[in-house]
């Protein structure tokens, strides 16, 4: 047990739900992540896995067969990973047909992955064919400023991604695909899974209007660096929008070409149109 407590990729993990957690994102059980194991960290702590019963995932994930992930627990806090990880998380098993997963360790009192699992485990399929295997997390926070915005907002993946891009000039290097939007749906099934792998075939951040944002990247840094990016940007915009409901200056279309440029970035021209 302790072993596999140590291991950097579960050291990482645990760091980076505590992160989310300092940073207000993870009231109550909000939020969850997961992490796709590379081979040999799944084999450098087989000897400690008690697999549970196989149960179905509730959508079908044929790409992710016998992948082993780490994944926060349902109904599990935040807050309390870092002081209790073998009770707040849990390793996964993926079965042949990708179909049923089982515990392998961890939640050692009991429980269930993720009440996102089905979002998770198909945006982990999308993204690692979109990707060539490297995007390995998928990062689920409630972030009150991007929420915020789907309140006044259209909920159009244009809108977003061009107003978030405007509010700090990094962004659209960290985020030049852009952003999608999932307009209100039942969370926790399968309907919103396949909404939300369906924009992350293009993007890699996804808005849940009213609700909060799922993100992809290849390592706990990158994509905690991604959600932390965006809730920023947006932190801004409803800065901004408080003060007075137009903008006296901005950056430009032309001006994200010029960044573009520079930067060595592909800015999608529908991104920078004429307002
Ligand atoms: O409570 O965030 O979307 C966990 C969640 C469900
Ligand atoms: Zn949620």
């Amino acid at each position: 047990m302790s072993k596999i407590l140590e291991t950097g990729f579960v050291q990482g993990f645990i760091r980076m739900a505590d992160d989310g957690w300092k940073q207000g994102w993870h009231e109550r059980n909000g939020g969850n992540l997961s992490y796709r194991m590379k081979t040999q960290e799944a084999e450098s702590v087989k000897e400690y896995f008690e697999p549970k019963d196989w149960q179905p995932i509730g959508t079908s994930v044929p790409k992710l067969a016998k992948e082993y992930f780490l994944v926060t627990g349902s109904g599990k806090y935040f807050r309390n990973v870092s002081i209790n990880p073998q009770d707040s998380i849990c390793m996964i098993e993926i079965d042949e047909t990708g179909e049923n997963y089982r515990i392998v360790w961890g939640l050692v009192n009991g429980g269930r992955p993720t009440s996102e699992l089905p979002s998770h485990l198909m945006n982990h399929e999308v993204k690692m064919a979109a990707s060539g295997g490297k995007h390995r997390v998928i990062y689920h926070a409630h972030t009150a400023n991007t929420i915020a915005l789907t309140f006044v907002l259209p909920l159009e993946d244009r809108i977003f991604t061009r107003e978030l891009w405007e509010m700090a000039t990094e962004c659209p290097v960290v985020f030049p695909d852009g952003i999608g939007v999932v307009p209100w749906m039942v969370p926790g099934g399968r309907d919103i899974a396949v909404a939300t792998s369906e924009l992350m075939k293009k993007y890699d951040v996804a808005v849940w209007a009213h609700h909060g944002m799922f993100v992809s990247g290849e390592d706990f840094d990158l994509t905690f660096g991604l959600m932390h990016t965006v809730e920023k940007s947006a932190e801004i915009l409803v800065k901004m929008l408080s003060m007075r409901p137009d903008k006296l200056q901005t950056i430009s279309p032309q001006n994200f070409r010029d960044l573009a440029a520079d930067f060595h970035v592909n800015l999608p021209e529908e991104f920078l149109y004429e307002k």
